[in-house]
């Protein structure tokens, strides 16, 4: 019933390969907006492309528990460091439901980790900016957070199953992740001078590395044509960045901070913000690995492997033993 919905051009791949009569009704699936569950036929490039995603969400999460957790000990108040202790555990819960999701695609947690520490799988660019004082605690949630609600929310709609699900909850975590950032930064610009001179310090330093979140300019997005045929991503790079603009510059306003950008200005007839030019040069470096943190945050997701090595080898130690107590003929 569905094949009635089907956009009649779509019977091509966004690659301008033909497609085969598999591939269509696959497609006619998605068209009709029914969900891709793991056991469902799916083209090989549609998986590799999924766990591509998910698993650099995955990690991101994971790496970005980093920068906040070096202010676990810092936090200004036994309140402000009850929340961050509770977030920084949210975004390790993160990447753990979105490596789930991954390993319904049939690639394992150890392969995927071991993607992240050989430097082969990406993980957000953000993460790989210091935090150097309380206030950039605020702007990750405000800033950061704010950005991967920006681009989560749709992923709630998006065609495979076990990761849309996945957003569902991790955007109803991060909702509240961004409203603490935007309460510290607040706090601080209603504060002493010194205070409201660190919120805007940190408003300098993470707007641009924010608006980079989103990915490469839509013209130089590899990926998106093809995510966006099947459903994976339901917005361009560029679409959300906008988006996120036109939703945060009146928030600055009210903090009474200035957005970095002197080219800013709201065009009346398209009703969106005007903004300058992003440093690409700054982005693709970070993304090849020369960005302020880059060795030190894989190092530590790398350390912190090694580290627990004797942790699983006890746990399947411990699980070998229940086992063979529970089947005692198995061994
Ligand atoms: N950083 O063709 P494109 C969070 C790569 S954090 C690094 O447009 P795609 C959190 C891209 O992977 C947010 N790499 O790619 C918040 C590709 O390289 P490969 C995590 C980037 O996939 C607070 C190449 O550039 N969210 O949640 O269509 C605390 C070409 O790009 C970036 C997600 O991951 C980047 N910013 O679109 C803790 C959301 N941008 O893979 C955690 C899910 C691009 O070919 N992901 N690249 O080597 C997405 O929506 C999409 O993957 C992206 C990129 C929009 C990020």
């Amino acid at each position: 019933m569905y094949a009635q919905m089907v956009n009649a051009g779509a019977d091509k791949l966004k690659s301008g390969v033909e497609m085969t009569a598999q591939e269509r009704a696959f497609q006619e699936k998605i068209d009709a907006d029914i969900k891709i569950e793991p056991k469902d036929w799916m083209p090989e490039s549609y998986r590799k492309t999924l766990i591509r995603q998910i698993s650099q969400h995955a990690h991101s999460e994971i790496v970005g528990m980093l920068p906040e957790g070096n202010w676990v000990t810092r936090a200004p108040t036994l309140e402000r460091k009850a929340i961050l202790l509770a977030k920084i555990q949210d975004e390790g819960g993160h990447g753990l439901y979105l490596y789930s999701a991954a390993e319904t695609l049939g690639i394992s947690r150890d392969e995927l980790l071991g993607q992240l520490h050989s430097g082969k799988a990406k993980y957000s660019s953000i993460f790989n900016y210091p935090t150097q004082t309380w206030a950039d605690i605020g702007a990750i949630g405000w800033l950061v957070d704010g950005a991967a609600i920006m681009n989560q929310v749709p992923l709630q709609r998006c065609s495979f199953g076990p990761y849309s699900r996945a957003m569902i909850r991790v955007c109803k975590e991060e909702s509240f992740h961004q409203r603490q950032g935007y309460d510290i930064i607040r706090t601080l610009a209603e504060g002493t001078a010194e205070q409201r001179a660190m919120a805007q310090d940190a408003l300098n330093r993470w707007w641009w590395p924010s608006l980079m979140m989103f990915g490469p300019p839509d013209g130089q997005s590899v990926h998106s044509a093809q995510s966006m045929q099947w459903k994976i991503k339901l917005f361009t790079n560029d679409e959300l960045r906008q988006r996120f603009v036109d939703q945060t510059v009146p928030q600055a306003e009210y903090l009474g901070l200035t957005v970095p950008d002197p080219d800013l200005r709201w065009n009346e007839q398209e009703q969106r913000h005007e903004f300058g030019e992003i440093d690409w040069n700054e982005f693709f470096e970070v993304l090849k690995g020369h960005g302020p943190c880059n060795k030190e945050r894989l190092q530590a997701r790398v350390d912190a492997w090694d580290n627990g090595a004797w942790v699983r080898e006890a746990a399947m130690a411990h699980a070998e033993k229940q086992a063979a107590r529970t089947h005692p003929d198995a061994a």
